[in-house]
């Protein structure tokens, strides 16, 4: 489909409702979400239940979960940005209805993960913004998320990962680090989230 077109916003249960149709072969083509993301932008109004925000990181909020993906609100404060970090092999895919984000891209050297070493080289950047989402490389899938302060706006990303996962390795360019950490749900479809 054409990144020129015009697409009419949809509310954020009519995009889960359409994500649920997708087979489950859909989920190993990066273009085939990539282009439904495309041409269905959600509505910034819809989201408001599953908006939650803290001055001290970014909040991941639980839209939809199947055992194949899970759909995720993250909300981004100005200046905020996630660690440089790996999807655990699984595919990404990620839309921005509200505000804009950059995502800073890295190739893997090298990775030690019993001895929490490794080695980074800073690759692209790309903007995320309501007109423009974007997949996570399968090859190359380290990179970080950040709201940058010269935004000056909040942000709001929708999520698509496939299939769910709930621990991720987190990398330290500067030192040459890495590990493991575990991720949680500050709400999970609409109400606060207790426990993983
Ligand atoms: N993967 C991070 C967000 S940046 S893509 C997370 O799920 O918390
Ligand atoms: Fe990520």
């Amino acid at each position: 489909m054409s990144t020129q077109a015009i697409h009419k916003q949809v509310p954020i249960q009519d995009f889960a409702s359409a994500l649920r149709r997708f087979p489950e072969s859909a989920f190993r083509i990066v273009d085939a979400l990539l282009d439904f993301l495309q041409d269905t932008p959600v509505s910034p109004d819809t989201l408001a239940p599953y908006l939650t925000w803290d001055c001290q990181h970014y909040t991941r909020n639980l839209i939809d979960k199947t055992p194949l993906y899970e759909l995720i609100a993250i909300c981004w404060e100005i200046g905020q940005a996630s660690s440089v970090h790996n999807h655990r092999d699984q595919n990404c895919w990620m839309a921005v209805p509200i505000g804009r984000l950059l995502v800073g891209n890295y190739h893997l050297v090298s990775q030690d993960l019993a001895r929490g070493t490794c080695q980074l080289k800073s690759a692209d950047t790309v903007e995320m913004n309501p007109n423009r989402p974007c997949a996570v490389d399968p090859a190359d899938p380290v990179h970080r998320v950040y709201n940058p302060r010269e935004f000056n706006q909040r942000a709001v990303s929708l999520h698509v990962y496939s299939r769910p996962f709930d621990t991720c390795i987190v990398y330290s360019p500067e030192h040459g680090t890495c590990g493991e950490i575990k991720l949680r749900y500050n709400t999970k479809f609409g109400e606060p989230a207790n426990g993983p």
